[in-house]
């Protein structure tokens, strides 16, 4: 099969002034050299993004490399360390990997997670992430949007939202083996239906090109990235359509909070710091990236719209 080259990975002289032309406009001017090694890797087959998937882009707008996106992590099943995951998560089973989708939907059934997005067509996302905790990082995704997945199930009219719940699976996930954590497993995370379906959304499976490691939310998991990144649920073994509003872990575990809606705003602070700006990784330890935070991550153009008439400062 031939392989589809990654656009940062582009260099003949045809395309070199697109290019050069293009990561000016967009930014992206210093790709770390290991993410680009790492990136030659990759084993799927899928269509390269273009600078579309970065609206609005900014100065600090360049790729996390590859190391920081798959060693510094929140996947609290693993641990409540950002190291944790890195650690424990290789001990994952990541086959057989059934999804159970099941709710107000016209084919319910335990899947195998292929089957789900087989035939669907992988595409690159590059996406800013960024962490209710104020940091951020912008990361290439692999994967399928989400409503072509739901769509080929038959989605109800009277669904309302979608709910998703992670792997609960302690002897692996020895985060769920402490009672400390602070959250309940399985973890749970909910959208609207018009949020589930909004092209941005995405299934993803892969990034830098290659499979999703275990810290990263292998093998399927979700990405909403005009959401805090709480919402982009990991390693998921669950979706159901329902008609009502889910109850999310981090909505259940300290409902003043965390929403959810969770949409990134600068202008609603968590009780207990700012969402003002934001911590762009990596950035060195005495030279911390800090940038401004962007209402709906950058993404307002494309999703304020699904918001009208909301108070954004109750939903939060
Ligand atoms: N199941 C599960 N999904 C999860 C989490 C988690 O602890 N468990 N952490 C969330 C948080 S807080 C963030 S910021 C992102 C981080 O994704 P990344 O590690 O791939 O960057 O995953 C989200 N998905
Ligand atoms: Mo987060």
């Amino acid at each position: 099969m031939q392989k589809k080259i990654p656009w940062y990975e582009i260099t003949p002289e045809e395309t070199y002034q697109n290019r050069r032309d293009f990561l000016k406009s967009a930014a992206l001017a210093s790709l770390s050299l290991s993410s680009l090694s790492q990136a030659s890797e990759s084993n799927l087959d899928y269509l390269p993004a273009t600078q579309s998937n970065l609206p609005g882009a900014l100065a600090a707008d360049e790729l996390t490399p590859f190391e920081h996106v798959t060693g510094y992590n929140n996947f609290y099943e693993f641990g409540a360390n950002k190291q944790d995951p890195i650690k424990n998560a290789h001990r994952l089973t990541l086959s057989p990997w059934k999804v159970d989708v099941g709710g107000l939907i016209d084919r319910p059934a335990v899947y195998d997670v292929d089957e789900l997005i087989k035939g669907l067509g992988l595409e690159e996302r590059i996406y800013r992430l960024r962490c209710v905790e104020a940091w951020s990082m912008v990361i290439p995704w692999v994967g399928v949007p989400l409503s072509a997945v739901l769509d080929r199930l038959g989605v109800q009219g009277s669904a309302k939202y979608v709910r998703f719940e992670t792997l609960y699976r302690p002897s692996e996930m020895p985060g769920q083996k402490t009672l400390f954590s602070g959250i309940d497993y399985p973890y749970i995370e909910g959208l609207r239906i018009d949020e589930a379906m909004h092209p941005l959304t995405i299934l993803a499976v892969g990034l830098y090109g290659k499979d999703l490691l275990g810290q990263n939310g292998a093998p399927l998991r979700l990405v909403v990235p005009w959401k805090y990144g709480f919402k982009s649920i990991k390693s998921i073994v669950k979706i159901e359509l329902t008609e009502e509003k889910p109850l999310t872990t981090w909505a259940k575990s300290a409902p003043h909070e965390y929403g959810f809606y969770a949409n990134v705003n600068p202008k609603v602070s968590h009780p207990r710091w700012s969402q003002a700006r934001e911590r762009r990784l990596p950035g060195g330890v005495f030279s911390p990236n800090i940038i401004d935070t962007q209402m709906f991550n950058g993404y307002a153009d494309q999703v304020a719209s699904l918001y009208s008439g909301m108070n954004l400062r109750t939903n939060y």
